[in-house]
């Protein structure tokens, strides 16, 4: 007896709606999108630009913006921490250093958010 004669073509259709669920369910909380788990490691926890303070798109993603950039060649080598010397660079190089944005809460990894 097949799956389909036990529990009928609604049954069938049911158990494939969970399924889809649970695979979108499992898409949504996976790391990486919008999951900020590195977000406490810098000055302003991500309150200001959460996934934008490292990466291009608001999602998170591969993508990453000059600060990420730079957080990914000093940070991680740093043991995965917010270090003075990438606080002292200008990593979007609109002639703020990153220190000096987050004390503004503008973003370090876009030049067109700078401290007035
Ligand atoms: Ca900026």
């Amino acid at each position: 007896m097949n799956i389909l004669n036990r529990v009928g073509k609604q049954g069938f259709l049911y158990v494939g709606r969970i399924f889809i669920f649970m695979g979108l369910f499992s898409f949504f909380s996976s790391p990486g999108f919008g999951k900020p788990f590195r977000l406490e490691k810098i000055p302003d926890q991500g309150k200001n630009f959460k996934c934008r303070t490292c990466h291009v798109s608001r999602f998170g993603g591969k993508e990453f913006n000059p600060f990420g950039n730079d957080y990914k060649r000093l940070g991680l080598q740093a043991g995965d921490n917010y270090t003075e010397e990438l606080g002292a660079l200008d990593s979007d190089g609109d002639g703020f250093s990153n220190k000096q944005e987050f004390d503004a809460k503008t973003n370090p990894g876009n030049p067109k958010s700078k401290p007035e």
